[in-house]
């Protein structure tokens, strides 16, 4: 096989924990009422660094880079509803949020560099996208704001499945 037949579409992310997904999940109902497609409760999560298509010698190289970051204690309190018109999505995120989270998405934007990706080069807003082909900004749904702890972060794979995209957790790094 090749290596760009073995190339994988990879990110890293905060993985909710069971509780959190509820949460974040029982807000979709009603955000979808304003129109839009509901993510998945499964596929929820909030990307650290969207590294695209990958050679297995290039994940091997990021998961190498994340092995040497230490994952931070980090409470977010996601309270910020907002809406995209470019990419027609609406999320959820957090309207101030600690450095270190910054310091990670940079700290694995670097990594990318190091292993031959492109890194995204706006600026980071950490966001979880709950409605795509969304409309506009929706209603303030009750349940927020939700609040997120977390100190492990992971390295995830998306795959198309048909009629949709299937995220699977490969590795998770943990304090
Ligand atoms: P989004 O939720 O704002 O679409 C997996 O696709 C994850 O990586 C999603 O959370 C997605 O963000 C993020 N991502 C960032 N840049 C992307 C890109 N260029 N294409 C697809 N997903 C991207």
């Amino acid at each position: 096989m090749s290596e760009a037949s073995r190339s994988q579409r990879l990110f890293f992310a905060l993985w909710p924990d069971a509780g959190e997904r509820r949460q974040l999940a029982a807000l979709l109902p009603v955000l979808a009422q304003g129109g839009g497609r509901p993510v998945p409760a499964d596929n929820l999560h909030l990307t650290l660094a969207f590294l695209g298509q990958v050679t297995p010698a290039q994940r091997q190289c990021m998961e190498a880079w994340a092995d040497t970051l230490n994952p931070p204690p980090l409470e977010l309190i996601l309270d910020r509803l907002e809406h995209w018109p470019g990419p027609r999505i609406a999320w959820l995120g957090p309207s101030a949020w600690p450095e270190a989270l910054d310091v990670l998405a940079a700290s694995l934007a670097e990594g990318m560099r190091q292993c031959g990706l492109q890194p995204d080069t706006r600026p980071y807003t950490p966001h979880v996208t709950l409605l795509r082909k969304a409309p506009g900004l929706p209603a303030v749904p009750t349940g927020l704001p939700v609040p997120w702890r977390t100190r492990s972060f992971v390295l995830c794979e998306s795959r198309s499945d048909g009629d949709g995209v299937v995220y699977r957790v490969l590795r998770r790094w943990d304090a």
